[in-house]
């Protein structure tokens, strides 16, 4: 490696040692003859001095460049530790500096912390702004995020799959499918992985999750839709009903966000994140949410869905009754819900289904499935489809299929939500929606 230590790396105690850092310029500030360059890295940022000669020599390094620098680690006075880095009981005394890849000038956009610069023109230089540690430490919860997920799912006893994203026709009824040439077909990109995952554990897997890119051809332009997102989906068999669905989603929030509390203790603290693990998540029936919702002077009349200021207010609502930032709604009218949702024996009107919202955005969506062929083809027929144009999904009825559910999560919602963001385009690192194919 060309470094011997990172950037974050050097306490005092390595005193006296001989150390190299590579790393990007953060600043290079002039004072008389002499300099102080912040060298940044993954890890952090290290004071370097430059003593007379070595400062001509550099007079011309720009910002953001990569340089390698050579030197000692001294220890500075207890009065000038810098409180601000977490390398501030020491600098480096340099003895070489050498510029590996020189920066051009000026910056696309501003590499500060606190920035003005428009989302879009950030992600238009999405290489440039990550390397603020705000947006770099997103990336960084994000990650853990999907690791934590893999850990859940994992001891839970699911099966990780990858499920084909090439498909001959969706099952998502209201989210639009791109259709692209295949050969001589035309092919879908698959707005979910319902299909499948319904599949797998009919086919004996029982319990089957999967972390993968979702495709929808919404022409939406909110803080909460993309074209391409990444779902958690996972689905199992032999539940009794929704509310085993229910209970994993519950253990799997309770899990996440403890496990993210103590992996990115740093991240959080300075995103000024404090996550709230949650106890029990309320289940609240969509009949008393309307309710609630009318006190609040908001109709969502009985065949509707909760709307973007319904999910908002319900979730003022559960933080402030039940002191819990989530909150499941139960039993979404069958207008509003795809075919394959099973219906309650004494209510044909309503689903065993559930969203779930956190902090006033839904994340997920769920439900307990139809197996059972001749429902599930009355079902689809009421909403216009031909099962029988779907042969393979419905023959997965066909030959022995146990009682089943599932949700389907968004991960970049998930990451915006838990974050406090304001877009979730602050949590992708390259959104794309209907505008934007690039970068
Ligand atoms: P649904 O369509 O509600 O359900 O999607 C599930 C979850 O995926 C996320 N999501 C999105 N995220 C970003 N941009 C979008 N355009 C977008 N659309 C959806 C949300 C949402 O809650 N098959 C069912 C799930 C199931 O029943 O298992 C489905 O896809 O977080």
């Amino acid at each position: 490696m060309l470094r011997t230590h990172s950037c974050g790396e050097l306490t005092k105690k390595n005193e006296g040692k001989k150390v190299t850092l590579v790393g990007w310029v953060k600043t290079l500030r002039v004072q008389g003859k002499v300099s102080f360059l912040l060298l940044r890295d993954r890890d952090g940022i290290t004071q370097c001095f430059l003593n007379d000669e070595l400062t001509k020599k550099t007079s011309d390094i720009t910002p953001e460049s990569v340089v390698l620098v050579e030197g000692k680690v001294k220890v500075r006075p207890d009065k000038q530790i810098r409180k601000d880095i977490k390398t501030g009981e020491i600098e480096i005394e340099t003895s070489k500096i050498e510029i590996i890849s020189k920066a051009e000038v000026p910056l696309p956009i501003e590499v500060e912390e606190e920035t003005t610069t428009h989302i879009d023109k950030r992600v238009d230089n999405r290489f440039l702004d990550l390397r603020r540690d705000k947006v770099n430490a997103i990336f960084r919860v994000r990650s853990k995020i999907a690791q934590h997920t893999v850990e859940f799912f994992s001891k839970e006893g699911f099966v990780n799959i990858n499920s084909p994203k090439l498909t001959e026709s969706g099952v998502e009824s209201g989210a639009e499918e791109f259709k692209l040439p295949y050969f001589k077909k035309t092919a879908s990109l698959a707005q979910s992985p319902q299909v499948y995952k319904q599949m797998f554990v009919i086919s004996g897997l029982e319990r089957v999750y999967e972390i993968g890119t979702v495709f929808r051809a919404e022409k939406s332009h909110t803080t909460r839709h993309l074209t391409e997102f990444t779902g958690i989906d996972m689905e199992m068999g032999f539940i009794e009903n929704e509310h085993d669905v229910m209970d994993v989603v519950e253990n799997y929030f309770k899990y996440l966000l403890t496990e993210v509390s103590k992996s990115c203790k740093e991240e959080l603290e300075l995103l000024k994140v404090k996550l709230n693990v949650p106890k029990k998540i309320p289940r609240l029936d969509i009949s008393e949410i309307r309710k609630i919702l009318k006190e609040k002077k908001k109709n969502i009349p009985e065949d509707d869905d909760l709307d973007a200021e319904a999910e908002k207010l319900l979730s003022e609502y559960v933080k402030e009754k039940y002191k819990c930032d989530f909150v499941f709604a139960l039993n979404y009218p069958w207008k509003k819900r795809p075919f394959y949702h099973m219906r309650p024996e004494n209510n044909p009107k309503g689903t065993r289904s559930f969203d779930l919202i956190y902090n006033g955005v839904e994340i997920g969506t769920g439900a307990q499935r139809e197996h059972r062929l001749e429902i599930l083809e009355k079902q689809a027929k009421e909403k216009g489809i031909d099962l029988k144009k779907m042969k393979f999904y419905r023959d997965i009825f066909r030959f022995g299929a146990p009682p089943h559910g599932g949700v389907g999560l968004g991960l970049d919602r998930i990451t915006e939500q838990l974050l406090n963001l304001d877009n979730i385009r602050e949590a992708i690192l390259l959104p794309r929606d209907p505008e934007r194919l690039t970068p």
